[in-house]
């Protein structure tokens, strides 16, 4: 007979979740880290009393906002190389609802993240509960129906056996680096607080460990042939490689070979950026040193990575006629885009076969002369661009100097809106794997403050460092609360500029006027003068303004000392952007307009648009 025990689905799901486990550097650590939760009638009886039973296993931790708890435990996933994550528990309704952002976001990154909205009654006798949404016509429909589409795996739970095959997929997913997202199991009120007799089999501790699949023997074949008759190759290292921990890997490849390399906003850090062939960033955002060879080159070896539009300049970057691209990830779809020649595969198991299969071959030393005497020019462009200079006002990318020079490259540096994405893109010199935290998948405003609290729980060793503009500030800071509260340090450096910097430069270069961007030509009776030291030392944040550059350093270097989040604010030019580098990024300009400089800017975007790759 099958021994069960009688437990509630939310105690059986509390259970399970803490019986999960995972093994890092020899160590053997639960896989969650713990389950971020805001509670309301949907959730604080049933799942709240289990994890008040379970909270010596499984930790709980109070938000703010349900929207930025879910980014801390997304960030912390990330943090984690996707090694270990965190669940996040909601009330049903507008709690619920506020998640949806996040999940966006967890599957544009391919970010596992557990999500347990509570849900209606099952049992529907009270019909409509407190916040339902009704559906005169599809009696199945709630509003967390919302998370299907941002799901990789989504189910209601509606009867208390379910959790045992939906907990098994849901580890599947979570676990599966090629399918590898947010799961929602949608856990409907009544039923959280029913009982069942489970297996006890259920409860016991499992061990989860990477899967690295090994390329197919035909695929290394081919991707090896096309390799060796290449004059001009490039690697582009995504998120994948270090996801997988393929650094040395790809360091080995590169050197063996010649290749040189340039990183997405999410492979970036896979290799110091003072490695010889690391030309740093590619693409929309990148060094004039990568995106040269990426216009020249005739092989493209893309690792780990989404090949997403500021990566291949909305495709038309990689311009050379004839050329070949290699993608070697591990999830089909992404290796099979533009045409690529597929090597499924995770990325270190990849890169080790395939320097394998290609024998001694090398890239033609001119080749590689010409990467690395290009790199060394864009480092003069780039220690221009970040030195400090006399403006009234400095630039982001002379606060990115004065923040490199105060606290190194043995940081997590963290960002994800806003103008600085791509200031730090082309001139942030990344030290170590994972040193550079970047969310540019969804690039969503208010993950910064709240990410960088889910990085420093996963990387307590380290300064986490967040830079964020005043708009993603403003539009979710409540975190520094928890932050103090939870006594996990973070370093925030605001760039205040009044506005929304960026997209009043695009709206310029589509030939806009400048409008509803900065706050000053924004619709207002009074022009809002906000003082973001007083804000964020409301919330028990150590904070000061720094008038210059040099005010900066000394402010930054006193914030390393201090063990309470530091806010550092900073008033920044909203004009000023970094010229040198970058590539063209479609944005659509409008095809007539009133506007003279509109039509001059669609006429500019006509010819570029010539050069898009179409059907490769
Ligand atoms: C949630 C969300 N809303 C809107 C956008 C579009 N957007 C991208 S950057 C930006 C402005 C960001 O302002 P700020 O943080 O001050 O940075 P700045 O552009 O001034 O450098 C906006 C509105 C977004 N990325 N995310
Ligand atoms: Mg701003």
């Amino acid at each position: 007979m099958t021994r069960t025990i009688r437990l509630t689905m939310a105690q059986a799901l509390t259970r399970y979740l803490a019986a999960q486990m995972t093994e890092i550097d020899g160590e053997r650590l639960p896989i969650f880290g713990g389950v971020w939760a805001i509670f309301g009638h949907g959730n604080v009886a049933g799942l709240g009393e289990a994890l008040w039973q379970e909270r010596a296993r499984l930790p709980t931790f109070r938000a703010h906002n349900e929207q930025a708890m879910a980014h801390a435990a997304i960030a912390y996933a990330k943090a984690n190389m996707r090694r270990r994550f965190m669940a996040a528990t909601t009330s049903i309704g507008p709690g619920a609802t506020n998640l949806v952002t996040a999940a966006a976001l967890a599957h544009v990154n391919r970010l596992p993240v557990l999500l347990l909205p509570g849900d209606v009654f099952a049992g529907r006798i009270p019909d409509p509960v407190l916040q339902q949404v009704e559906d005169f016509g599809d009696g199945t429909v709630s509003a967390n129906d919302c998370f299907r589409p941002v799901s990789r795996y989504f189910d209601r739970i509606t009867r208390p056996e379910q959790i045992v095959p939906a907990l098994a997929r849901a580890m599947q997913v979570l676990t599966d680096p090629a399918e590898c997202g947010p799961v929602t199991l949608a856990l409907c009120q009544d039923v959280q607080a029913e009982a069942y007799d489970y297996p006890e089999s259920f409860f016991a501790e499992r061990l989860w460990t990477p899967r690295r699949p090994r390329p197919d023997r035909d695929e290394l074949k081919a991707a090896a042939a096309a390799l060796k008759t290449a004059k001009k190759p490039l690697i582009v290292a995504g998120g994948g490689v270090l996801y997988s921990g393929a650094s040395e890997e790809l360091a080995r490849f590169s050197q063996a070979t010649g290749v040189p390399v340039c990183e997405t906003q999410g492979g970036k850090s896979a290799l110091p950026d003072d490695a010889a062939l690391n030309m740093a960033a590619v693409g929309v955002t990148g060094t004039e040193a990568a995106n040269r060879l990426a216009a020249e080159a005739d092989l493209v070896l893309a690792v780990g990575t989404r090949l997403q539009d500021f990566t291949t300049g909305s495709w038309a970057l990689f311009g050379a006629q004839e050329k070949t691209i290699v993608g070697l990830n591990v999830q089909p779809f992404d290796a099979g885009k533009h045409r690529a020649l597929p090597l499924v595969a995770d990325a270190r198991e990849g890169l080790t076969e395939l320097a394998q299969a290609i024998g001694g071959w090398k890239a033609p030393e001119s080749w590689t002369a010409n990467a690395k005497a290009g790199k060394a020019e864009w480092r003069g462009q780039a220690d221009k661009a970040t030195a400090a200079g006399n403006a009234a006002l400095p630039s982001d990318a002379q606060v990115i100097g004065a923040v490199q020079r105060a606290l190194g490259a043995d940081v997590v540096l963290l960002h994800a809106a806003g103008g600085l994405p791509g200031e730090l893109h082309k001139l942030w010199r990344a030290g170590s794997p994972g040193s550079y935290h970047a969310e540019y998948g969804y690039s969503c405003m208010g993950y910064e403050i709240a990410g960088g609290l889910g990085a420093k729980m996963a990387r307590p060793d380290k300064e986490v460092v967040v830079m964020v503009g005043d708009g993603s500030y403003l539009m979710l800071n409540s975190e520094i609360a928890t932050s103090v509260m939870l006594g996990l340090k973070l370093t925030i450096v605001l760039l205040d500029n009044r506005g929304f910097g960026c997209i009043n430069r695009l709206q310029n270069a589509t030939g806009g006027e400048s409008f509803n961007n900065l706050l000053k030509d924004a619709r207002h009776e009074t022009l809002p003068e906000i003082d973001f030291v007083r804000h964020a030392a409301s919330m028990g944040a150590i904070a000061v303004k720094a008038a210059s550059i040099a005010e900066l350093e000394t402010a930054l270097a006193q914030a390393k000392a201090n063990s309470r989040t530091t806010v550092v604010v900073i008033d920044t030019d909203p004009l000023a952007s970094t010229g040198a580098g970058g590539a063209w990024w479609d944005v659509a300009v409008p095809e007539v307009s009133a506007r003279a400089e509109v039509r001059t800017a669609r006429a500019h975007y006509d010819e570029r648009r010539k050069q898009q790759r179409i059907g490769e």
